[in-house]
């Protein structure tokens, strides 16, 4: 670690001279509040935050941290949950806010250009209004920047059937560590030219470049969508439920799970949240379905209820009837994180593998939590096979959280390998994951990892620390 960074006098100057004095902060109280993000209860402040408002002033930054050797932490709106975006390392935080524009909505290609401080809610409303989508729909999406969510690769619900973010970016303006300026493709929905800079840029969580332009992908905005909510009184049978779905040649919009306890939270910390819920309901399978022709969907529909009757879901599904009814249903489905969250300390998992294999994983998570003793909340995006563990501090000694928990949860990612799957789906290895990486990668494949990141950063300023 770089710590104890000392920016100098001449680094401050330097920086108000690129960004304007109004943009430069160093008081306690900002630097504070850009310290944290929705990971745990971690705080990395910067010991300078800037706020620069085009590509000029951030290469022109990261020049100056080049020279000086100077950790640089690109920062969106901090909702992230693996610590991606803090300065663990102190140094200079540079956060996006202020590209924040829209630029061009093309509905003669379905694409559009965004800044990345851009938030997903607004963008997705805007191309509403012309009807077309942008799918990707991370539960923040109504705070979560476009820049965040290309950083850790943002999938949500609507994955499913649309793809993650990864699926809607066709190409990016970036900054290079060395303040060098580069598009990575092209505007065009193929490319076979050369190395795919632009996918290795996805994900990468703010470590080789930083993305002040991104083009997207748009498709045509459905016209309907019906959503119903099944009950199980055994949460492994609403878990095999899912694969079987696909099966009858059915392809949702979203298949959620939500355990008894993440909705028990929900309802119990969150005052607009409510559901009436049979005692003896272990799980839920809240499904999406959209499309243009209401007649078909009803359809779809039928095929998945015979679906989930034959894994034993209880009689009574809920069919949302309007507007409101279907709102409320997603409200509960996406803030299980902030109930969590209040309820208690807690670590939050990320786990996927191919959802054939979600009821193993399920119970796995189960008895590696009798064993050690915890209580976890589950839920996450059945179809995509991502399942969130949320592990509760509850009761637990500092000593069982502290050497026993991280134990238990290299068990977890060790059976979610052995299935078939890794251990982030969404939320990205930031900080508070990279211990675990050698559990899906080989030395040889992280020595790579690092190769690729040494040619992108060679003086190692730009977040770094993360990933491995
Ligand atoms: C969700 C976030 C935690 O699905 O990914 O609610
Ligand atoms: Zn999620």
């Amino acid at each position: 670690l770089i710590q104890n960074i000392k920016i100098s006098n001449f680094v401050i100057s330097s920086l108000q001279k690129i960004v304007g004095q109004q943009n430069v902060y160093t008081d306690e109280e900002n630097l504070l509040e850009y310290g944290h993000d929705e990971t745990e209860s971690l705080s990395f402040p910067p010991n300078v935050l800037v706020k620069p408002e085009n590509t000029s002033q951030v290469a022109q930054i990261m020049k100056l941290a080049f020279e000086n050797i100077i950790p640089v932490t690109p920062i969106g709106a901090r909702t992230g949950l693996s610590g991606g975006s803090l300065c663990v390392s102190g140094g200079i935080g540079l956060s996006m806010e202020k590209f924040n524009n829209i630029l061009k909505i093309d509905e003669d290609n379905l694409q559009v250009v965004v800044e990345p401080g851009v938030i997903t809610q607004e963008l997705q409303d805007e191309v509403a209004k012309k009807g077309l989508y942008y799918a990707p729909d991370p539960a923040s999406k109504g705070s979560c920047f476009i820049g965040g969510n290309i950083a850790e690769n943002s999938g949500g619900p609507r994955a499913l059937k649309y793809g993650v973010t990864s699926d809607f970016v066709l190409n990016l303006e970036v900054v290079l560590p060395n303040g060098k300026i580069i598009n990575t493709g092209a505007n065009t929905l193929k490319n076979s030219t050369g190395y795919n800079l632009t996918q290795l840029i996805v994900g990468s969580e703010g470590t080789l470049g930083i993305v002040t332009k991104a083009t997207l992908k748009l498709l045509p905005l459905s016209k309907y969508n019906k959503l119903i909510l099944v009950s199980f009184k055994s949460a492994i049978d609403a878990c095999a439920a899912v694969s079987s779905i696909f099966k009858v040649g059915v392809i949702p919009s979203a298949i959620e799970f939500m355990d008894r306890l993440a909705v028990d939270f929900t309802i119990k910390y969150i005052d607009e949240a409510k559901l009436d819920l049979d005692d003896e309901v272990e799980a839920l399978l809240l499904i999406e379905v959209d499309g243009n022709n209401p007649d078909i969907l009803m359809n779809d529909l039928e095929k998945i209820i015979k679906v989930v009757e034959n894994h034993n879901s209880s009689e009574n599904i809920l069919f949302a009837e309007d507007e409101a009814q279907k709102e409320n249903l997603w409200f509960i489905r996406r803030r299980i994180g902030e109930a969590v969250k209040i309820n208690s300390i807690y670590k939050e998992e990320d786990t996927v593998v191919p959802r054939f294999e979600l009821p193993s994983l399920l119970s796995g998570v189960k008895e590696i939590g009798k064993k050690y003793g915890f209580q976890s909340v589950c839920y996450g995006h059945a179809g995509d096979g991502n399942l969130h563990v949320n592990i509760i501090k509850g009761d637990l000694t500092d000593d069982q959280w502290n050497i026993e928990l991280p134990k238990a949860i290299r068990e977890i990612f060790q059976l979610t390998v052995n299935l078939g799957g890794t251990i982030s789906g969404e939320h990205g290895i930031g900080w508070v994951q990279k211990e675990y990486m050698d559990i899906p990668f080989s030395d040889t494949e992280i020595e790579l990892m690092k190769s690729i990141k040494k040619t992108f950063d060679p003086k190692n300023i730009l977040n770094p620390n993360k990933i491995f």
